[in-house]
C-alpha cells in the first residue's frame, strides 16, 4: 500500500492520531441502518368442506325435516366461526341440503346425487326407511355417513364403516317402551304401525318387549306414513278393549290418530316412540293428547350436558322451539369436524378412519360409538303431556346391546300375527 493510492485515508489516520494526543474523542458512529420492514406470512390457503344433509323437506313431516337441517346450520354456523385450521387450510364448512321426501326410492336419488357432488360426508337421512338404502350408496363410495334421528338397527348392522349413529336405536327403544307399558300395569295392548322401517321395526321391539312382561297383544294394524284417517282401524281395536295403543310410526299420523281415538270413545291411553315425540303431536292431537305418552332416545333437553345452552340459540336464530332432532343432528356435524381435526385431513378415507375413536362432548351427550357405529350407552326417556305440553317422567338406562337386525319394512314380508300372550302380570293399574 502506498500514500499516493489512500491519501484520505492517510490523513484522516493522521488527524486521528492527533486528536487522540490532544485527548480529545473520536465523534460516535453513525446509527445503524433500519431494519427490514416484516414480510407478512403467505396468507393460509382457504377450503370448502361440503357436508351432505338429507331429510324430508316437503310433505307431512316436512317440519321435522327443517328442525333437522336448522341443527346441521347452526353447527355449520359455529364451525365456521371457529375458522378451523386442517391440513395447513382454513376450512369453511358449508351444507348441500337434499331433499328425499322420506321416499326409499327418492333418498337413493339424492344419495347419488351428494356422491356425485363429492361431498365430504353425508349428514342424515332423518328416515330408517331412506337412510338404510342411502347407506349402501355412501358406503360404496367411501363417504362417511351420520344420523341423529334414524333408529332402525339395521341401519348399523350392514358391515357398512361409514355408517354411524348418535341417537339410540329402536331395540334400545322398543325394549324401553315395553317395560314401560308394563310399569305402568298395562295388561292388553293394540299395537298399529305405519309399516315403514322405522315404525314396524319399532312395534315389532315393542311387542317382544311388552310380551315378555306379561302384556297380552289384543289388536295389530296397519297403516301409512301418508295416512289422515284411522276410523276403520281404531274401531276394530276398540272392540278389543286394549288399555293401551301402542303406535309405531310419526307425529303426522299419532295426533290425527289419538284424537280419532278420542272422537270414538276408546278410553285406551296412547304410546308411541320419537317419531311422535314432539310439540306437532299436541298440536295436532289437540285435547286429545292430554296424559298421553311417548319415548324419545337421549336426555329431555334441558338435562343434556350443553342442552339449556343450545336451546336459547336455536329459539334464538330460528324463532321456533326445537321439534326433535335438532340437537342431535348438530352433534352429527360436530362429530365429523372432531374427526377432520384429529386426522388432520378433510379426506373422507383420512377421517372414516378416526371416527370410531370418537369421545366427543356433545350437546347430547359424550358420544362415543361401539364397534357398529351405534352411540354407546344411549339412554331412553319417557314423557306425558301435560297441560299442552311433553313432561319429562324418566330415564330409562344405558342400551341393551343390539343383538339381531330387523329388515327394512320396505322389502319385508308383514308381521307374522301376535304369539298368544303369557299370563298377565300381577296387580294392574285400569286403563284411563
Ligand atoms: N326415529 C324415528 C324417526 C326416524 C326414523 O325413521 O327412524
Amino acid at each position: 500500500m502506498t500514500t499516493s493510492r489512500f491519501p484520505g485515508i492517510m490523513l484522516a489516520l493522521a488527524a486521528g492520531i492527533a486528536l487522540i494526543g490532544c485527548g480529545k474523542e473520536a465523534p460516535p458512529p453513525p446509527p445503524p441502518p433500519p431494519p427490514p420492514a416484516p414480510v407478512a406470512p403467505p396468507p393460509k390457503p382457504e377450503i370448502t368442506v361440503n357436508l351432505g344433509h338429507v331429510a324430508p323437506m316437503t310433505g307431512p313431516q316436512a317440519h321435522l325435516g327443517k328442525d333437522h337441517e336448522n341443527g346441521a346450520l347452526l353447527a355449520v354456523d359455529d364451525l365456521n366461526a371457529q375458522k378451523l385450521e386442517i391440513g395447513g387450510a382454513i376450512v369453511s364448512f358449508k351444507l348441500l341440503s337434499e331433499d328425499d321426501q322420506a321416499d326409499p326410492r327418492q333418498a337413493t336419488v339424492v344419495a347419488q346425487k351428494l356422491v356425485d357432488a363429492k361431498v365430504n360426508g353425508v349428514i342424515g337421512h332423518l328416515n330408517s326407511g331412506t337412510t338404510i338404502p342411502a347407506s349402501k350408496i355412501y358406503f360404496d363410495a367411501g363417504i362417511p355417513q351420520i344420523s341423529g334421528a334414524s333408529t332402525n338397527p339395521t341401519y348399523t348392522l350392514q358391515g357398512f364403516n361409514t355408517a354411524f349413529r348418535v341417537f339410540a336405536n329402536d331395540v334400545q327403544q322398543g325394549k324401553a317402551l315395553g317395560e314401560f307399558a308394563a310399569k305402568q300395569g298395562i295388561r292388553k295392548v293394540a299395537i298399529i304401525d305405519d309399516r315403514t322401517a322405522y315404525g314396524q321395526g319399532l312395534a315389532d321391539e315393542f311387542r317382544k318387549a311388552a310380551e315378555a312382561a306379561g302384556i297380552k297383544v289384543v289388536s295389530t294394524e296397519y297403516t301409512t306414513d301418508k295416512a289422515t284417517d284411522f276410523k276403520a282401524i281404531l274401531t276394530k281395536i276398540k272392540s278389543r278393549k286394549p288399555d293401551l295403543v301402542f303406535f309405531g310410526g310419526m307425529d303426522a299420523q299419532a295426533g290425527p290418530m289419538v284424537k280419532q281415538f278420542k272422537e270414538l270413545g276408546i278410553k285406551a291411553r296412547f304410546l308411541t316412540g320419537d317419531g311422535g315425540c314432539t310439540p306437532e303431536f299436541i298440536k295436532l292431537g289437540g285435547e286429545a293428547t292430554e296424559g298421553q305418552f311417548c319415548s324419545l332416545p337421549g336426555l329431555p333437553v334441558d338435562k343434556m350436558p350443553k342442552g339449556p345452552d343450545f336451546k336459547a340459540r336455536y329459539t334464538a336464530k330460528y324463532n321456533q322451539e326445537i321439534q326433535l332432532y335438532a340437537p342431535y343432528v348438530y352433534d352429527a356435524v360436530m362429530v365429523v369436524a372432531d374427526a377432520m381435526k384429529r386426522a388432520n385431513s378433510v379426506e373422507p378415507a383420512r377421517y372414516l378412519a378416526e371416527l370410531p375413536k370418537t369421545s366427543y362432548q356433545g350437546v347430547t351427550a359424550t358420544i362415543q360409538f361401539d364397534g357398529n357405529g351405534d352411540l354407546k350407552d344411549g339412554a331412553i326417556s319417557l314423557y306425558q303431556v301435560k297441560d299442552g305440553k311433553w313432561e319429562y317422567l324418566e330415564t330409562l338406562g344405558a342400551a341393551a346391546p343390539v343383538e339381531a337386525p330387523a329388515a327394512p319394512a320396505e322389502a319385508a314380508a308383514p308381521a307374522a300375527p301376535a304369539a298368544p300372550a303369557p299370563a298377565p302380570a300381577a296387580p294392574v293399574a285400569p286403563a284411563r
